[in-house]
């Protein structure tokens, strides 16, 4: 192994210093994709990466492309990405410490006068988490080429601003073509978002694959009514069949080792004293496997054909991806890297742009701990060691894969 160091104290005071673009009194970060804070992050991470000797290129959507020149030319980049934007219960980790480590790694080899023999490549992914505009990992999703630029352009907020405009709205895009940009091979380090790593008293996590997650639009239509003489017997309340829905999709995940969450529900017109006419609510169903998740897909079909016939229900898909594996020569990398920590084999629960450029390139991912494995929490937190350990993974992995593929093309 190579005895390059990371400085995990540079490192942990660019974390510190870059959660101010959209920190919280709650010591959160709520920084949602193509705002104002989100235009102050990428100004903050251009200006450092051309500092580092990096050159800066942005494609349409505003994927950020920021490359350090290697000793051949004529080898594709190795990348390193994740993403800026948050939750708008976000904390300090979750898609910043990819970005803010691979910056380190560039910056310990600058430190060294150290050249790699591929060009690097660090990446921010715009639009991870699918917050402000559904659904997530929209833009690595349309560099892989699953969603077109005009669907993700007309994607809108809750506010009814489109991505279109928010994109220029802080002048974020560029003009190279979406999915223009070749890699080699992504690593993409991530804090665990799961309890798995810190229960095992683990430091990494070799990330194999990601599981499969399909997004719905759920309206429920029934008949709003005098919340006083309106008889328990003879009404159509249209929340009251969204929480049976809600229950029953609990119980379905449990029952069949799945994940099912309600994240937004809005009743149409609420008042105190009027029972609920119109509901919307939105499901995220989770699963390893596709035959799980098809099945948790019917469960909850079945749930609402089983509603009352006074009350009528609209089940949309917006969005579906499937489990992902990840590639083995890269998970080779990471796994010659971890050798001296503790690390283990995971598949990722949550989602990640990784899982959408794994459709082009060779692509795997690292984990580290973050406390009680909370995440989209303002109280998300990891340790200056477990992030410095995750990037010195990260820069030794780049460092074998850099080897790996050079050797071969050799051979
Ligand atoms: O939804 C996810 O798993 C990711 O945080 N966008
Ligand atoms: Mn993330
Ligand atoms: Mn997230």
């Amino acid at each position: 192994m190579n005895n390059l160091r990371v400085n995990g104290g540079r490192l942990w005071s660019n974390l510190m210093d870059t959660a101010r673009f959209g920190g919280t009194e709650a010591g959160g970060v709520r920084r949602l994709t193509l705002s104002e804070e989100d235009r102050k992050v990428r100004a903050w991470l251009e200006a450092r990466a051309l500092a580092a000797g990096c050159t800066i290129a942005r494609d349409r959507l505003g994927n950020m492309f920021l490359r350090r020149e290697g000793r051949r030319t004529d080898l594709t980049p190795i990348a390193m990405g994740s993403h800026l934007d948050t939750q708008p219960t976000g904390g300090k980790f979750d898609g910043i410490l990819g970005v803010l480590a691979g910056l380190e790694v560039i910056e310990t080899l600058n430190d060294a006068g150290i050249k790699t023999e591929h060009p690097l490549m660090l990446v921010n992914w715009t639009n991870e988490e699918g917050a402000r505009f559904a659904p997530a990992m929209l833009c690595s999703g349309a560099w892989a080429g699953v969603f077109s630029e005009d669907y993700v352009r007309a994607r809108q907020d809750s506010a009814g601003t489109s991505f279109g405009s928010a994109l220029a709205g802080i002048d974020a895009a560029g003009d190279q073509p979406v999915g223009a940009q070749d890699f080699a091979a992504m690593f993409e380090l991530h804090i665990e978002q799961g309890p798995v790593l810190e229960r095992e008293e683990l430091t990494i996590g070799v990330v194999t694959g990601v599981q499969g997650m399909r997004w719905y639009d759920l309206e429920i239509t029934g008949r709003a009514a005098h919340a006083g003489s309106t008889p328990m017997d003879a009404r159509a309340d249209a929340l009251l069949a969204a929480a049976g829905l809600i229950t029953g999709a609990s119980r379905l995940a449990k029952e069949l080792g799945g994940y099912a969450t309600v994240g937004e529900l809005t009743i149409a017109e609420p008042s105190r004293n009027v029972v609920p006419g119109a509901v919307r609510l939105t499901f995220d169903l989770r699963h390893g496997d596709d035959a799980g998740l098809e099945a948790m897909e019917q469960g909850l079909q079945t749930l609402i054909s089983g509603l009352a016939p006074d009350l009528s229900a609209q089940l949309q898909q917006i969005w579906s991806s499937p489990p992902v594996h990840f590639d083995a020569d890269c998970l080779a990398s990471i796994r010659e890297a971890s050798a001296s920590h503790g690390h283990k084999d995971m598949i990722s629960g949550a989602g990640h742009d990784a899982a959408y450029v794994a459709r082009k390139v060779p692509t795997a991912m690292i984990f580290v701990p973050c406390a009680g494995g909370l995440s989209h929490n303002p109280a998300e937190s990891a340790t200056v060691e477990d992030c410095s350990t995750g990037a010195q993974v990260l820069l030794d992995s780049v460092l074998i894969h850099d080897r790996r593929l050079t050797a071969r093309a050799a051979e």
